[in-house]
């Protein structure tokens, strides 16, 4: 693959501003703390950076409410700050991605303020979808489609008429079928070439456009009226053009179950790569893994796109929780307080899923914390922040759990976080063990392992983007060979088994018995 291709086998760590480091100690994490810890990346061997949206807005959503996209958020920084960062990242070789939020905007966006003072009938309001309600008075929404949060989708205004938002009311959905939505959007995108970011994530990326007439949504209807519409395409294409004069890459946050269907998206004039939800949905289970595995990389190659491996990102139960639950894969429709997971056995495998997805081809997202092992936290109700807990009235404890400030020293105030006084969001009291400098000392702590393995990943031993064959192996063993002779054994079998015979043994994720053997729920690689 050409040089300047390096997305097709980059590791990308992704930055929750908010909580990976207090550089003012005003209790928010900050530029400023991403700044200073940039050699922390650097050491952790990561390629690329990608920060959740981290513009001005009111944090309805944890800043997926963006109020203007050429401005900082100010807890965080300024555009100064951000350019100045964007710089020093890659004197450490490490670029940068940032969040594009285009389903929607937040309430207090420019454009939706002019849009409801403006009334109905305004040009204002044909940048959004304003409707009037039905039943007799108007009273009721104007279609029947289901939030991806709990609860409507439609919101009410004084003067009558309802806005369309498929998450909070927070967030009022754009109208992608107006000219100037579209305009404004690839403004956005110079914007952030212009001051050198090399990608762009693309949020909710195949919900923005809508069947014109708002159809009613009844369940098994097709097509679905607002997933994955075909007007996108047009959308990505010119997005991809404007990419392509500045050598910038898309990963578009596209969750369909349909492999064609997702496939459509990932051309070479459309997106480069899209996060693969399968692989992180995906339960501990060999045969299913392999599946996973198999169906993400036969639906990759006719694009010949790269495929993206995630365990955890900002949305979903921390790894080690989630692997040590009984039911380890991940329904959305499943959160629920109070799940017991045994943390040692969800640590264990988090450490040989980790050699197992960096062996994979394609590229890995890393979701701040993952590298420390940090599990769920528990976040006490009256401190919980996220829309989601509160739209499905208090049963889903929502994602703050694994949005909680980072642990960076173990004999510090909040961990080293930064912050003078309380932080924005509560973390667990006993997470010294956890806390990057105790890591940083320990050979067999989880840090130790992301860091040698992305090492060996980084010096060009074999993994990375490139062919994988799966090799003859036991009933609930993942063994496969890369280049060079590199191979992965991951054991899920419920036993100790053996090592095939091998030259060099390059990394363990879990010590082997004292007969070379290799445990349940740990991996290896080797060379051959
Ligand atoms: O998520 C889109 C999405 O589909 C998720 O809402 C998912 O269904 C939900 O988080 C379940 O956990 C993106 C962002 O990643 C998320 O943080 C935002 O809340 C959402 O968009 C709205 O912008």
């Amino acid at each position: 693959s050409r040089a300047e291709d390096w997305w097709r086998d980059a590791v990308i760590y992704q930055v929750y501003p908010r909580s990976f480091a207090d550089g003012d100690g005003d209790g928010t994490g900050d530029l400023a703390g991403v700044r200073a810890n940039l050699p922390y990346l650097a050491e952790l061997g990561v390629d690329a950076v990608w920060f959740t949206p981290w513009y001005l807005s009111p944090l309805a959503d944890g800043g997926y409410d963006v109020a203007d996209y050429r401005t900082i958020h100010p807890a965080f920084g300024t555009i100064g700050e951000a350019e100045k960062l964007i710089s020093e990242a890659a004197e450490f070789g490490i670029k940068v991605i940032v969040d594009i939020v285009p389903n929607h905007v937040s309430h207090q966006h420019a454009w939706f303020r002019a849009a409801l003072s403006a009334g109905p009938g305004s040009p204002e309001r044909a940048l959004f979808h304003f409707r009037p309600g039905r039943g007799a008075h108007g009273e009721l929404p104007p279609n029947d489609w289901p939030s991806q949060f709990s609860g409507g989708t439609w919101t009410r205004v004084p003067d009558g008429e309802w806005y369309l938002h498929l998450f909070a009311p927070e967030q009022p959905d754009l109208n992608w079928a107006h000219p100037e939505v579209r305009r404004e959007h690839e403004d956005v995108l110079r914007f952030w070439f212009e001051r050198g970011v090399a990608g762009v994530r693309i949020d909710s990326a195949a919900l923005l456009a809508k069947a014109p007439e708002l159809p009613d949504f009844t369940e098994g209807v097709d097509p679905h009226p607002y997933i994955d519409q075909d007007e996108l395409h047009g959308i990505y294409r010119s997005w991809r053009a404007i990419a392509d004069e500045y050598d910038a890459v898309f990963v578009g946050e596209v969750w369909l179950p349909d492999a064609e269907r997702f496939a459509r998206y990932l051309r070479p004039d459309e997106l480069h790569t899209a996060f693969n939800f399968h692989f992180l949905s995906c339960p501990w289970d060999a045969d299913r893994l392999r599946r996973t595995i198999d169906d993400t990389l036969a639906e990759h190659a006719p694009v010949n796109a790269p495929a993206t491996w995630v365990l955890c990102n900002h949305d979903v139960t921390r790894t080690v929780t989630r692997y040590g639950r009984a039911d380890t894969g991940f329904d959305f429709a499943t959160k629920a307080f109070g799940i017991p997971s045994d943390l040692a056995l969800g640590t264990r495998r988090a450490r040989a899923a980790a050699l197992l997805t960096l062996a994979l081809p394609g590229s890995v997202y890393l979701y701040q914390g993952e590298e420390l092992g940090l599990p769920e936290a528990d976040i006490p109700r009256d401190r919980i922040q996220d829309p989601m807990h509160f739209r499905s009235g208090g049963t889903d404890p929502g994602r703050d759990g694994c949005r909680v400030p980072l642990p960076w020293v173990a004999d510090a105030p909040h961990f080293g976080f930064g912050s003078r006084g309380e932080p924005w969001l509560p973390g667990p009291a006993d997470w010294a063990f956890y806390a990057v400098d105790r890591q940083s000392a320990a050979p067999d702590s989880m840090l130790t392992l992301y860091r040698t393995a992305l090492r060996l990943r980084r010096s060009g031993a074999g993994f990375g983007d490139g062919p994988m064959t799966w090799l003859p192996s036991r009933d609930g063993v993942l063994s496969f060979a890369r280049g060079q002779g590199l191979r992965c054994v991951v054991n899920l079998s419920g036993r100790t088994v053996e090592l095939p015979a091998y030259e060099e043994l390059i990394l363990t994720s879990g010590p082997l018995d004292e007969q070379g053997g290799l445990p349940n729920d740990t991996a290896v690689w080797l060379r051959t």
